[in-house]
C-alpha cells in the first residue's frame, strides 16, 4: 500500500522561518561542518565561561569517549530559570493541572527561582555537595521539577524513578546510584487513587540500607496529607523546612561535560543500566529539539504528558520547554478521569498550543470513539507529537483527523534514554507527513541501516537501526561501568551506535521504525527487559523457569507473555496464575504485570541450552505457521506441546 503523503499546509509554515528547503540546507551544513553548526547553535544558551572547543567525539573500538563544548562551564538552572526572569518573572513556567480537575497551580519564573533555590539551599544544609547523587521518588507535581532543577544548581546528579516502581526497584537505583539523599511525596494522586510513595519509600530504604547504601536524608514533600511514619532526624517536611532556608542561591558553575543526570532503562540482559547524561550538549540539543520539532513559540501553553520519571519528562516537559523560556504544563492525572474527555478538557481549560503524548493514550482514547473528543473545543492546538513507540497509520489518523481537526501536523519523534533528545521527526512546517512514519533525521544525526552482518543498505531498506556519528544529548556512560557502555551499544556494529531497533527507508528517505529487535519490549510506551521480567519469575519458589516475550497488543502495544515451567510435582492453578502476576507487580512495579502467564512442562532450547525465544514470539502471537527452522531444537516435541497449550486468556 502506498503510503498518503499529507502536504505542509500554509498556517503549519515555522514562525522561525524554516521550511522544506531550510531544513534541508541546515541538514547538509550540519554533517559538512559539525563544528561551524553545533559552534553556532551552542550560543543559544549562556556559558559562564565560553567554549572553545565543539566536538571531540569517537566511537573507535576501545575508545568510546563523547564531549561536547567540553572547555565551556555554565549552570543548567541559571540558563532554566535566571537568565529568564528580567524579561519573563511574571510568566508562568510551570502551570500544574491536579488530578482533580478542580486543582491547578500556576507557577511563575520568578516563583520558580525563589522555590529552586530553597530546595537547592536545603539540599546544601544536608551536605548535598558538587557530583552526589540524589535519587526522586515523585508524583507528577511541580515540586519534581523544583528538584531536579534544585540538583543541578548545586552540581548535584538527579536519579529520577518512576513512582510507579516498587520499593525493590527503588531500592536497587538508590544502590546503583550509591545515593543517600531520597526527594519523595507522602502519597501520589492519580485518577482518584492514591499511592503510598512514602511508605514504599521507606521500605526502599531498609531495603538498601541492609545491601550497604544508608540513606540518611528523606526529603518528602506534603502532597495528599495522609498519614505517614517520619524518622526522626533522616526525614525532612519539605513545606516546614522551605520556610527555613533562603530564596537565593548561587548557581555552581558546572563543565559541560559534568553529568547532569542519572536514568535508569531497561535492556535486553541484566539489571537496568544507569544511562548518564551531561550537561552543556544535552541542554543545546533538547532547547533546539524542542523548538524547531514543535515550532514553539513565544508566549504558548506547551504540554507533554508523560511523566517525570521517563526521559521524556527530563527532556521536554523541564528542560527543554525551561531552556527556552516556555510555558510547561505538569499534569498528575490519567486521560480517562474523571472521564474520556479529560485530555481534552485540560487542553480547553489552558488554551494549550502543542500537545505530546503516546500512541498507547491515543489508541485507548481512539477506543472510547469521537464524541468525547469532539464535544471539546481544542481551537487553541496548532501541534500534535507523538512519542514512545510505533504509532500505527490508523491512530495517527485519529489522532489527527479528530483530536486535530487536520489543521494540526502530528510529529512522530523517534529517539531513546541514550539519545537523551528527538533525532528522527517532522519538523512543524519544514516536513511532509506520512502517518506512521518518523520521517527524517534532525540536524546532525546520520541514521544508517545494516544487515545483521552489519552490511550496510543503501537507498530503499530494511535493517537494523543504527548512527554512525555523534550528537550533542547523547548518553556519555552507563553510570560507573563503561565498557558495559562500549559492549552494549557499539559492539554489535563496531564503530557505530547501536539503536536495538528495526528499521525501514522508503524511496523517499523516510525512516519507519519497525520496533525493537533485542529482548526489549514496549509495554504502553514503557520499556522493558525480558530478562527484568524472568528474573522475577524465577525468583519465586514454585517457578522453575520462565521466557518471557512480548506479544501484539491493541492498547498497549505489546503485551507481556510468560512461559513458565514448574516445579517438580506442582500444580498449575489459575490461584497460581494470580499470585505470580502478583509477585511480579510487587517485584518490579505494576507496569511489568504479566498479561499472560502459560504454564509449560518444557521450553524450546537449543542443543546448547539456549531458550529459543524466536519460537515463543512466534507461538504468542498466534502466528503457528512461521516457527522457521526448528531443526537445531534439542526436543522438537516441545514445541506441539506449546501451541496445544497455548493461553488465549483476556
Ligand atoms: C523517548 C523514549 C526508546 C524506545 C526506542 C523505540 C521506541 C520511541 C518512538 C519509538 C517508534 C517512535 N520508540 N519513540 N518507536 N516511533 N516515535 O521513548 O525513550 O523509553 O528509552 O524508549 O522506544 O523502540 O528504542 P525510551
Amino acid at each position: 500500500m502506498e503510503p498518503t503523503v499529507v502536504d505542509i499546509k500554509d498556517e503549519w509554515k515555522q514562525g522561525a522561518g524554516l521550511d522544506e528547503a531550510g531544513y534541508a540546507a541546515w541538514y547538509a551544513q550540519s554533517l559538512q561542518d559539525p563544528d561551524g553548526f553545533w559552534g553556532e547553535q551552542g550560543k543559544r544558551i549562556d556559558w559562564i565561561k565560553p567554549y572553545t572547543r565543539v566536538k571531540n567525539t569517537s566511537f573507535e573500538p576501545g575508545n568510546i569517549s563523547i564531549k561536547w563544548y567540553e572547555d565551556g562551564t555554565l549552570n543548567v538552572s541559571a540558563n532554566c530559570i535566571d537568565r529568564h526572569l528580567e524579561k519573563r518573572g511574571n510568566q508562568t513556567a510551570i502551570i500544574w493541572e491536579g488530578d482533580d480537575p478542580a486543582d491547578s497551580r500556576a507557577i511563575t519564573y520568578r516563583e520558580l527561582y525563589e522555590e529552586v533555590c530553597r530546595m537547592a539551599n536545603l539540599l546544601k544544609e544536608r551536605g548535598v555537595k558538587r557530583g552526589d547523587r540524589v535519587t526522586l521518588y515523585m508524583p507528577m507535581i511541580p515540586e519534581a521539577a523544583f528538584a531536579m532543577l534544585a540538583c543541578s544548581r548545586v552540581g548535584a546528579i538527579h536519579s529520577v524513578v518512576f513512582g510507579g516502581f516498587s520499593p525493590d526497584a527503588l531500592a536497587g537505583r538508590l544502590e546503583g546510584a550509591a545515593s543517600s539523599v531520597l526527594i519523595t511525596a507522602d502519597e501520589g494522586l492519580r485518577g482518584g487513587r492514591k499511592i503510598p510513595l512514602k511508605k514504599n519509600a521507606d521500605r526502599a530504604v531498609e531495603i538498601a540500607g541492609k545491601a550497604g547504601q544508608a540513606v540518611d536524608t528523606v526529603i518528602v514533600v506534603r502532597r495528599t496529607g495522609g498519614d505517614i511514619n517520619v524518622v526522626e532526624g533522616r526525614d525532612v517536611w519539605w513545606h516546614e523546612a522551605r520556610l527555613t532556608v533562603a530564596a537565593e542561591c548561587p548557581p555552581e558553575e558546572m563543565s559541560a561535560e559534568d553529568p547532569l543526570f542519572i536514568l535508569y532503562t531497561s535492556g535486553s540482559t541484566g539489571k537496568p543500566k544507569g544511562v548518564l547524561h551531561t550537561t552543556g550538549g544535552y541542554l543545546v540539543y533538547v532547547s533546539l529539539t524542542h523548538q524547531y520539532v514543535f515550532d514553539y513559540r513565544d508566549g504558548e501553553v506547551y504540554w507533554c504528558s508523560a511523566d517525570v520519571g521517563w526521559v521524556t519528562g527530563h527532556s521536554y516537559i523541564v528542560y527543554g520547554p525551561l531552556a527556552n523560556g516556555g510555558t510547561t504544563l505538569m499534569f498528575e492525572g490519567v486521560p480517562n478521569y474523571p472521564d474520556t474527555s479529560r485530555f481534552w478538557q485540560v487542553v480547553d481549560k489552558h488554551k494549550v498550543s502543542i500537545f505530546y503524548t503516546a500512541p498507547t493514550a491515543i489508541r485507548a482514547l481512539m477506543g472510547a470513539g469521537d464524541e468525547p473528543v469532539l464535544k471539546t473545543s481544542r481551537k487553541s492546538l496548532r501541534v500534535l507529537g507523538s512519542v514512545g513507540e510505533p504509532i500505527n497509520p490508523e491512530a495517527w489518523n485519529w489522532y489527527y483527523r479528530v483530536v486535530g481537526q487536520e489543521r494540526c501536523p502530528v510529529v512522530d519523534t523517534w529517539w531513546q534514554t541514550e539519545t537523551g533528545g528527538i533525532l528522527i521527526s517532522p519538523l512543524v512546517g519544514a516536513t511532509k507527513l506520512k502517518p506512521g512514519s518518523a520521517t527524517l533525521p534532525f540536524f546532525g544525526v546520520v541514521p544508517q541501516l545494516v544487515d545483521n552482518e552489519g552490511k550496510v543498505l543503501e537507498g530503499a531498506a530494511d535493517g537494523n537501526l543504527c548512527l554512525t556519528d555523534s550528537w550533542p544529548s547523547q548518553m556519555r556512560t552507563i553510570f560507573g561501568d563503561h565498557d558495559r557502555f562500549e559492549q552494549t551499544y557499539f559492539s554489535t556494529y563496531p564503530g557505530k551506535y547501536f539503536t536495538g531497533d528495526g528499521c525501514r527507508r522508503d524511496e523517499d528517505g523516510y525512516y519507519w521504525i519497525t520496533g525493537r529487535v533485542d529482548d526489549v519490549i514496549n509495554v504502553s510506551g514503557h520499556r522493558m527487559g525480558t530478562a527484568e521480567v524472568e528474573s522475577s519469575l524465577v525468583a519465586h519458589p514454585l517457578v522453575s523457569e520462565a521466557a518471557v516475550v512480548g506479544y501484539p497488543h491493541d492498547i498497549k502495544g505489546q503485551g507481556i507473555y510468560c512461559y513458565v515451567t514448574l516445579m517438580e510435582g506442582v500444580e498449575p492453578t489459575d490461584e497460581l496464575r494470580k499470585e505470580l502476576v502478583q509477585h511480579v507487580r510487587n517485584d518490579i512495579g505494576a507496569i511489568a504485570s504479566p498479561d499472560k502467564i502459560q504454564f509449560s512442562p518444557g521450553l524450546p532450547k537449543t542443543r546448547s541450552g539456549k531458550i529459543m525465544r524466536r519460537i515463543l514470539r512466534k507461538i504468542a502471537e498466534d502466528d503457528f505457521g512461521a516457527l522457521g527452522d526448528t531443526s537445531t531444537l534439542a526436543d522438537p516435541g516441545v514445541v506441539d506441546d506449546l501451541i496445544g497449550n497455548r493461553q488465549n486468556r483476556k
